[in-house]
């Protein structure tokens, strides 16, 4: 793909709109202008990518900075989620897919019902180019297990709010072992209680501290 500098200056004009749209949490603005980027046929692929996830990573890099709230990030989310629901019936029309890092399964384990990181790193995650598969909250060994069986992924993610819920991170690692699959995916945890040496301690393969680290952590985990 070219850098930004030799896209055509109309496109370059929505490209920029597009990453001011989801910077501004804007979902109306990000809705218009991925319309208007079909009407234009710019690339669907180089829309989202220098475009729409552009604007998310700039607001997630204030967020980590301390320059802005967390429901900004959130916010931004949807109006991402607003102009790819746009963009990438494109993207099938076109028989494109967007190119990935590789598939990433993620929920918030049984018992625990906290969202809002988990969504948080799933967003970071696909919008460096990841193909990610939200199992939601609650979710039980046994779907994780079946996830993995189903969406063959290069990692299995799982967040734990509550100190009553983290062991079910490693009844997950032990059922993905009973299942003979623990050697064919690499597992990341997370969340507010969750640590390096709990990680460990379950024999998880890599603990993401926020969501910046949760995409550096993944990031090294695929090139391994
Ligand atoms: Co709950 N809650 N909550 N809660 N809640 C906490 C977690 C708690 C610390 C509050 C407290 O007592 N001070 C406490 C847990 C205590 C403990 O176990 N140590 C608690 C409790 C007790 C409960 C209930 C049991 C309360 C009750 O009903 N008596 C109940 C549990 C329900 C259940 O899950 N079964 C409950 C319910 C709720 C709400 C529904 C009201 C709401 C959740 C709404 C939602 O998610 N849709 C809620 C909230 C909002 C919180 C607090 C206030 C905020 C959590 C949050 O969203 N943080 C929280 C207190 C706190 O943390 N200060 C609290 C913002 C978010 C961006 O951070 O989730 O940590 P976080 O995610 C970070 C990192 O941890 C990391 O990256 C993210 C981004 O940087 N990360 C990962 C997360 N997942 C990752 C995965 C990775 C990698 C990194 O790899 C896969």
């Amino acid at each position: 793909m070219p850098p930004l500098e030799v896209y055509p200056l109309p496109n370059q004009e929505i490209l920029g709109r597009l990453t001011a749209a989801v910077e501004n949490y804007d979902e109306d603005a990000a809705k218009k202008a991925a319309e208007e980027a079909v009407n234009k046929n710019v690339d669907p692929d180089v829309a989202i990518k220098d475009g729409l996830m552009k604007g998310l990573l700039k607001v997630g890099d204030k967020w980590a900075k301390g320059e802005a709230f967390i429901t900004e990030v959130m916010l931004s989310g949807n109006a991402l989620k607003a102009g790819l629901e746009i963009l990438e019936p494109e993207l099938k029309k076109k028989g494109k897919r967007i190119e990935t890092l590789g598939t990433v399964v993620i929920g918030t384990v049984r018992g625990d019902i906290h969202d809002i990181g988990k969504s948080i790193v799933a967003a970071m995650l696909k919008a460096v180019g990841f193909d990610v598969q939200d199992l939601g909250v609650d979710v039980p060994p046994e779907k994780f297990v079946e996830a993995v069986k189903t969406h063959n992924p290069q990692i299995l993610g799982m967040s734990a709010l509550l100190t009553t819920s983290m062991v079910e991170q490693g009844n997950v690692v032990n059922g993905l072992k009973e299942a003979g699959l623990r050697e064919k995916v690499k597992v990341l945890v997370g969340g507010a209680p969750v640590t390096k040496a709990w990680a460990d301690e379950i024999g998880a393969d890599a603990y993401g501290e926020d969501a910046f680290d949760a995409v550096n952590k993944a990031k090294q985990l695929i090139a391994k």
